[in-house]
């Protein structure tokens, strides 16, 4: 039988933790940290279906990992000294786990978390582990605690009241209750009454646990260390009769303080359901007054009232002490559990730097924001692309003409046909059978100086050069002698006579809409130069929005100088091409894999090979 089992706990034992959680397992770890324990407590893990891997957790300070496994067979298998399995699975799968665990040859003691297993499995898994001379706690517990040794999941609640309980050392009392919530208290009581508790188990709350009062007083019986024994009933169930048996029998011997909760069941007319499954009054004899007092008249000390347990427990112990029987423990200071960095945080203990810093999207609250205007303001105000823009690369909410300006440029700039740098290499990156994003990006990778990319140097020397009132054909032989073609100037197959069509509407509706049209008016005059010089010298889509963004953006009255020359400076500009030409590169990717044309190669005769 299970009394025969003695001390199911040392500071050596290993389990097996089945159905991953965090937060328990960390408890564990924190407890054996505490204790002074050298191995972890918990060996392995099993997250059923998982491939394997690992879990990182802290051991004190320390970080480690430990594995993961995706059955209990396996687990059993790579950890044989592991003879404890702490079962987190739902009370869906509770039973099959468990029965699993039972099975396995190396495992001694489940304990299962579950509340709400069915009674007609947990009677198999009782029956089975009897004849097996195995251990069941629970189902519908916490599990338990063997001071300074061991700890099941969450039992004994955070590392504060484990603390103040001083379960970090073994005392001499051997502590059973059926709740869970209730031991926490009565280790509590046990520290300031005795010298803390040796063993205590929450069998759990349901009519038929794997494990009963008894069956751990009998246990206590046997473990030299515990030197008196506290039982905590509770109403509903004959649990406590065996125990009355026990003691009748003289098979427990040490003094028993015990106390049946739920005497005040008899103040309700009719019958009522406690929290836990098992607690309802049935017969007369399941009350806990009449448990209560077959109790005492069978040996143990049972105290007048709940609030008298105490007072009880301290007459006992100090009679046992005062005999010579305790030895109280001795006190000593346990070492620190490293607090985690959340919490520390949270309760303004530490501070820490942050990583980025971030001006332009906030992402936490119940929507997210664009510099501080909501997605549901946005959507009602009907906003479109430049006010997506405005908000996130200008932080402003700029005027509808704006908006509608820089909308105008992503609309016009979206493609330019297959034949430019940059659809030419998405075409081909296509046609090579890459990934859509590989295709985006290799058309990307083409933009700069010469193609597309010359917005912001455009906006650079138009403002440089008009601020400082520059003769434009000067700055144009000036950009000569310093052998750089002007930006936004010239282009491949746009002349004086074949006009950018793109570049006549912008033009228009800046006149119409923008207050200063000043640097645009600079451009046109470079372009009236360098058109002297020859035909394709002409202001390009490039060099028109660069001076046109310089009109809008310092007209608007929402820039100061200073805020427009960092436009100028960091080089925001280029992103308006970027941004509209993604939108013609991703056609022509989709356009290539949806004609399924085959890899390109350029014909010999389109190189010229020379030396
Ligand atoms: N010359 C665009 O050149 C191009 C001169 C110049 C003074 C200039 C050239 C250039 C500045 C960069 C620029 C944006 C390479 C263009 C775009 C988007 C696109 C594209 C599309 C789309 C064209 C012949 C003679 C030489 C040069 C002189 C040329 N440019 N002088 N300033 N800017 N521009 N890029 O035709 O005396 O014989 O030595 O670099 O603004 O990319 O549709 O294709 O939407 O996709 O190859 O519109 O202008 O002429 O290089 O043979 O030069 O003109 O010094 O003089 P070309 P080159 P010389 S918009």
């Amino acid at each position: 039988g299970l009394s025969a089992v003695g001390q199911l706990f040392s500071k050596d034992t290993q389990a097996i933790f089945y159905n991953w959680k965090q937060l328990p397992v960390q408890r564990m770890l924190d407890f054996d940290f505490l204790c002074g324990r050298k191995t972890p407590s918990v060996a392995v893990i099993v997250q059923p279906g998982s491939g394997g891997g690992f879990q990182k957790l802290f051991f004190g300070q320390e970080e480690i990992a430990i594995p993961q496994v995706g059955t209990i067979e396996e687990a059993c298998e790579m950890f044989p000294k592991a003879d404890v399995l702490i079962n987190f699975a739902s009370y869906r799968s509770a039973f099959e786990s468990s029965m699993e665990a039972l099975r396995q040859p190396t495992i001694r003691v489940v304990a299962v978390i579950a509340e709400g297993v069915p009674e007609r499995d947990t009677k198999q898994l009782i029956a089975y582990a009897r004849d097996n001379n195995k251990v069941v706690i629970g189902p519908a517990t916490v599990g338990g605690v063997q001071a300074g040794a061991f700890k099941i999941g969450d039992a004994a609640g955070t590392l504060d009241n484990i603390v103040a309980c001083k379960l970090y050392r073994p005392g001499s009392v051997g502590f059973v209750s059926k709740s869970g919530g209730m031991s926490n208290e009565l280790y509590n009581v046990i520290a300031r009454a005795a010298d803390g508790i040796f063993e205590g188990i929450a069998i759990g709350g349901d009519a038929f646990p794997g494990s009963t009062l008894s069956d751990h007083c009998l246990r206590y019986q046997h473990i030299p260390q515990v030197k008196m024994i506290v039982v905590l009933g509770e109403i509903g169930g004959r649990d406590e009769y065996s125990l009355v048996e026990a003691l009748n029998a003289g098979r427990i011997t040490k003094p028993v303080v015990a106390w049946v909760s739920g005497t005040c069941a008899k103040l309700f007319k009719s019958e009522v359901q406690f929290g836990h499954a098992g607690a309802k009054s049935g017969g007369d004899d399941e009350s806990a007054q009449a448990k209560n007092a077959a109790l005492a008249a069978a040996g143990a000390v049972v105290p007048d009232s709940f609030e008298s347990l105490e007072g009880t427990i301290r007459k006992v112990y100090d009679q046992l002490v005062g005999e010579g029987v305790i030895c109280p423990a001795p006190e000593f200071q346990p070492p620190q559990v490293p607090m985690d960095l959340d919490h520390a945080k949270k309760t303004g203990k530490v501070r820490a730097p942050t990583h980025i810093v971030s001006t332009i999207c906030d992402d936490r609250g119940e929507e997210p924001t664009y510099c501080g205007v909501s997605m549901s303001e946005l959507m009602e105000a009907d906003a479109n692309v430049g006010d997506a823009i405005g908000l996130l690369w200008f932080k402003r909410r700029l005027p509808r003409y704006a908006t509608k300006f820089i909308e105008m440029c992503v609309v016009l700039c979206a493609d330019h046909g297959p034949c430019v740098s940059g659809a030419h290499n998405t075409i081909v990156t296509a046609r090579a059978g890459k990934d859509l994003i590989s295709c985006l990006v290799s058309g990307l990778l083409t933009i700069g100086p010469r193609f597309g990319g010359a917005i912001d140097d455009a906006a650079r020397y138009f403002k440089q050069a008009c601020d400082q009132d520059q003769d434009p054909d000067e700055f144009v032989e000036m950009m000569k002698r310093r052998g750089i073609r002007v930006p936004g100037i010239g282009h491949r197959i746009k002349s004086k006579d074949n006009r950018d069509k793109r570049v006549e509407l912008l033009q228009r509706y800046a006149r119409k809409h923008f207050p200063s049209t000043r640097y645009l008016d600079y451009a046109i005059s470079v372009e009236g130069y360098t058109l002297q010089k020859a035909a394709n010298l002409v202001l390009n889509v490039d060099g028109c929005i660069g001076a046109l963004f310089l009109d809008l953006l310092s007209s608007v009255g929402m820039f100061t100088a200073a805020e427009v020359q960092e436009v100028v400076d960091v080089g925001y500009l280029n992103g308006l091409f970027v941004l509209a030409r993604s939108i013609g590169l991703i056609g022509h990717a989709l356009d290539q894999k949806r004609l399924q044309q085959p890899l390109f190669r350029y014909p010999w005769d389109e190189v010229l090979y020379t030396k």
